[in-house]
């Protein structure tokens, strides 16, 4: 990692080549309409961080593994794009508003949309194995793998969706019986899964020690929670044009959401909690001081934002 690059430059440059490697990846035209599609959804201008974090990660570890991660960071954001796409379908939450853009299925229409969803999820992978696979072992790349499908799945995002639309439309006397245990799970599954596997995977293709893999994933777990609290808190205060979507939609929709359940008070002081979690997480990884400013840097990114 360069030292001498301040956090505004890392994350510039990162996002720039991330960006180029998205477009590299989806430079195809057969069928065309569905290509078409899919670069709609994924380069759309979204804040990339979950793949800043795969690789600020994995370059914290070791300051070569740009390339070594960046393949992995672009498949979590090929997984990030399609759950994106299916979450704004009709059958799920009937969004019209995407990153400032028409959602993806009233540009291209719902059989397409979901194509175009499945395409990506099927192309994460491999693009994860064919440019990961001569730069670590196999055993280092079936981890990685495995962990990315989990990530998905019904104990992941899959499930959190399933534990989201069970909870939706609860009437105010049954939210007050709910086990606040449900929510966590629900956050930690739809959104953390695949916030742990970026930190995670990074660390690991980096090549981390069993102490600094744990801390990566405790890092990530924490910055999941804290990333959707502030989802939530932002679907209150936060306005159309910088969410890019939009915002008082869980409410309207009778969403269980943090913030519903907690209240903003107690929402503000978790997420002050969880920032110091963080800040555990990352001392434990014992890592450099210009490593741990960057990670810090994207920790309040990911805490103190406003889109
Ligand atoms: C993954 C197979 C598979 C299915 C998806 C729909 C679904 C199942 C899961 C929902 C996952 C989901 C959409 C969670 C919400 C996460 C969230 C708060 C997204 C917004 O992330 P940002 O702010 O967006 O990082 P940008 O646009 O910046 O990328």
């Amino acid at each position: 990692m360069e030292s001498v690059l301040s956090f505004t430059e890392y994350v510039a440059t990162r996002r720039q080549l991330i960006e180029e490697r998205l477009k590299q990846y989806l430079n195809y035209d057969d069928p065309p309409v569905l290509w078409e599609s899919m670069r709609y959804s994924v380069l759309s201008g979204g804040k990339r961080l979950r793949a800043l974090l795969c690789l600020t990660s994995a370059e914290s570890i070791r300051a070569d593994a740009l390339e070594i991660a960046m393949p992995c960071a672009c498949a979590i954001e090929l997984v990030h794009a399609m759950s994106l796409i299916h979450d704004d379908l009709p059958a799920l939450d009937n969004d019209d508003l995407r990153r400032g853009r028409p959602t993806n299925h009233k540009v291209f229409g719902e059989a397409m949309s979901i194509l175009a969803g499945d395409a990506l999820l099927a192309m994460a992978t491999s693009v994860l194995i064919d440019y990961t696979c001569s730069f670590v072992n196999a055993d280092t790349l079936l981890k990685v793998a495995s962990k990315l499908s989990h990530a998905i799945g019904a104990n992941g995002m899959v499930g959190g969706q399933v534990i989201d639309i069970s909870l939706t439309g609860l009437s105010q006397d049954k939210l007050k019986e709910l086990d606040p245990q449900v929510l966590e799970s629900m956050h930690r599954r739809k959104t953390g899964a695949l916030i742990t596997f970026s930190t995670w995977s990074g660390a690991c293709l980096a090549g981390a020690t069993l102490t600094q893999l744990s801390a990566f994933k405790r890092l990530g777990q924490v910055l999941g929670l804290a990333f959707q609290i502030t989802d939530d808190l932002l679907d209150v205060t936060g306005d159309v044009y910088r969410l890019g979507k939009t915002p008082g939609k869980d409410a309207t929709s009778g969403k269980i959401t943090w913030v519903r359940f907690f209240g903003m008070e107690q929402s503000r002081k978790m997420l002050l909690k969880l920032k110091q979690e963080a800040r555990e997480a990352i001392s434990e990884a014992q890592l450099s001081k210009s490593a741990t400013g960057l990670l810090d840097g994207l920790l309040v990114s990911f805490i103190d934002r406003v889109s």
